[in-house]
């Protein structure tokens, strides 16, 4: 469904069968070296969620190819390039654009009482959509405008398996997490928290 101009909401997009691939595989890209950390933001305060990068490093305003422990950051893997091209393809019915390819990953990990502020996520020099995979407990993501922080916004809840892809107009509003449902992961994925899985063409030179 079509939440907003080229805001599309897949429920259900990984069966159960790949979302444990997929928590498997973020506890093996959450591990150090270049492992999950804290974000310390421009402003001077911490974010909740813990953060890892692939492909790049992330920090806000500055992308690099060295984590925050000295280590080189772990690679983007090619099959979340596939997936990449699948989860366009089944939001917009028509094969990605020609451009940057996917070359970043984003991991956030919220646990019960974490959340995440209204932003926009303008780090990126390419226009290609970002898409989220989200996993363990669902949560109330906020969707708003691209004007401001404030209303209008709409409140959604992203659940395990869901898919989310921002493209065109979407692409530079403002949004957040502004609470974690605890105990609502889907019990065989042995997850306490949320994982969201973005990905992302830099528009870099690797
Ligand atoms: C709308 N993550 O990593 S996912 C982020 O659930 C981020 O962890 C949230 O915001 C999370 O930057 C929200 C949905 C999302 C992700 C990226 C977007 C929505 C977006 C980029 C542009 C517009
Ligand atoms: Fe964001």
């Amino acid at each position: 469904t079509e939440v907003a101009p080229g805001a599309v909401l897949i429920p259900d997009w990984l069966d159960e069968q790949r979302q444990r691939e997929l928590v498997a595989a973020c506890r093996e890209w959450a591990r150090p070296p270049a492992g999950m950390r804290t974000v310390r933001t421009p402003g001077g305060g911490v974010m909740s969620a813990k953060v890892v990068a692939l492909g790049w490093h992330w920090r806000p305003y500055h992308f690099s190819k060295t984590a925050d422990d000295g280590s080189p950051v772990k690679r983007f893997p090619p099959e979340l390039g596939d997936l990449a091209d699948r989860a366009i393809t089944d939001a917009f019915g028509r094969a990605p654009d020609d451009g940057p390819q996917y070359d970043m990953a984003l991991l956030n990990f919220y646990d019960a009482k974490a959340h995440m502020g209204m932003h926009q996520d303008k780090d990126e020099l390419s226009k290609a959509p970002v898409i989220s995979l989200s996993l363990g407990d669902a949560c109330v993501f906020r969707f708003g405008n691209t004007e401001s922080r404030s209303r209008p916004y709409t409140d959604l809840e992203l659940r395990s398996g869901d898919l989310f892809v921002f493209g065109g107009p979407s692409r530079l509003a403002f949004h957040g997490v502004p609470r974690i449902l605890p105990g609502t992961a889907p019990r065989p994925l042995g997850l306490t928290g949320r994982l969201n899985l973005t990905l992302r063409a830099t528009g870099l030179d690797p």
